[in-house]
């Protein structure tokens, strides 16, 4: 395999997994070349964790494999390596079954040579008398029949992996922006576009000095900071002036989490009164869909004339959340109702396929599974391309990691990369 490699000077070797694996193992230790692994399993991964190994940008990788049929795993593994910017365009297979794989990734830009080719096996094994005539002609008819494949790319596995993603998932957030007349959601479109953030972080701290803080330090990495005001221990007007200057300042929205869930008249008087006055500070708040209409009635009179928003909790996160079917269908009605006033969901699934509304999506999680207390994550990854989250929340995977501006950093990259990738989808 080594003698028929299409190229030279190759930095490392990649198998693909799992049979071109020992094989790629025997190649780099023989060739003295360093090897990387690329991971089979997708679900949760982002696409440096894909691969282990030591490698740097730009390096020159020879992908390995034992036979080649469509060419979809050798082109998963091509698409891995270039995502993380190694030339990879080089393969070497064992195999050639003739199934139109060669020329499938000869059109993807990836030379392919091979060893033996279906047709030239079997002219081997019939010379040293090792298959019949019987045996050569059936698998001559079946090589010749079996032309018809194609690469299977990621936006057609997410399909055929039975990963439900509604047709406003596949659109960009730009070209989201004319399907809705509601000022605030024009403006998050705006914002996560040209900031390249989808990013929302959960402010869960106790003191105005920490949400300060914290606002100054993530500001450049989110669309959106989300507050839970009634944890605050020294809430003041102060102080919510100055988160104001900030957002304005980093350019992202203030969205409220007080989940408002009581009788029109009530929820009115909560959203704009009382110690927090909600209604004068947050762009966006969180409604519970259970009271029925009336609470979206009673929250739209007390916005008098200023851009404001809600995002129905259609869906929670929380093991055990009693978000029936019906009671989404029922979220989603009610948010046709009121396109002026709602913008979206805070859900775990795509829950409309109509793309004025944002799907804000909690429990997201690099590290954990689950915070003992009922919160279940999910990655960025998974969220966005397999939960189609327009919106990540994060919280915790943020505000307690040792240094949340680079954590943001990192979140804000990669929930914007998995988001791009869904957009990419033909
Ligand atoms: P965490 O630290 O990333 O677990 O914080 C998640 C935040 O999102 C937290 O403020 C919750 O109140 C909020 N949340 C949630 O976790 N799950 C839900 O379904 C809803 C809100 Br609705």
């Amino acid at each position: 395999m080594w003698a028929v490699r299409p190229g030279s000077d190759y930095k490392l070797v990649c198998g693909v997994a799992y049979t071109g694996l020992p094989i790629a193992t025997v190649i780099s230790t023989k060739q003295d070349i360093p090897m990387l692994i690329r991971r089979k399993e997708s679900k949760g991964y982002g696409t440096k964790k894909m691969v282990e190994g030591n490698y740097e940008e730009g390096q020159k990788c020879l992908v390995i494999e034992d036979v080649v049929v469509s060419g979809s795993s050798v082109y998963e593994t091509v698409e891995t390596l270039q995502e993380l910017k190694l030339d990879a365009r080089d393969v070497i297979v064992f195999l050639d079954r003739e199934h139109n794989g060669v020329a499938n990734l000869t059109a993807m830009g990836i030379t392919v040579t091979s060893v033996v080719s279906m047709t030239e096996l079997m002219v081997i094994l019939q010379k040293h008398n090792c298959i019949n005539q019987e045996i050569f002609e059936s698998v001559s008819d079946f090589v010749a029949a079996c032309k018809d494949t194609s690469i299977i790319t990621r936006g057609k596995c997410l399909a055929q992996n039975g990963i439900q993603l509604m047709d406003c998932k596949l659109l960009s957030f730009e070209s989201r922006i004319s399907s809705t007349n509601h000022p605030l959601a024009n403006e998050l479109f705006k914002i996560m576009s040209t900031k390249k953030t989808n990013l929302c972080v959960a402010a869960d701290v106790t003191t105005s000095e920490e949400l300060i803080s914290l606002a100054e330090k993530v500001g450049p990495h989110i669309s959106l900071l989300k507050t839970h005001v009634d944890i605050l221990v020294d809430f003041s007007k102060e102080k919510v002036d100055m988160l104001k200057d900030l957002a304005k300042e980093h350019n992202f929205l203030l969205l409220e989490d007080r989940k408002f869930g009581d009788i029109g008249n009530t929820v009115a008087s909560q959203y704009s009164g009382g110690t927090f006055n909600i209604v004068n500070w947050a762009d966006l708040i969180t409604v519970h869909g259970i009271p029925g209409d009336g609470v979206i009635k009673g929250l739209i009179s007390g916005v008098n004339g200023r851009h404001r928003g809600c995002v129905l909790v259609s869906e929670m996160s929380s093991l055990g959340a009693l978000t029936s079917q019906e009671y989404i269908k029922g979220c989603s009605k009610m948010a046709e109702n009121h396109t002026d006033f709602v913008m979206g969901f805070v859900a775990q699934s795509s829950v409309s396929n109509n793309p004025r509304f944002i799907q804000f999506t909690p429990g997201v999680q690099l590290e954990k599974s689950g915070d003992g207390l009922g919160q279940q994550y999910v990655t960025p990854r998974a969220a966005i391309l397999e939960r189609g989250a327009d919106v990540i929340i994060v919280g915790r995977g943020i505000t307690k990691a040792d240094d949340p501006v680079t954590a943001a950093k990192k979140y804000q990259e990669e929930a914007f990369a998995a988001y791009e990738e869904r957009v990419s989808v033909q």
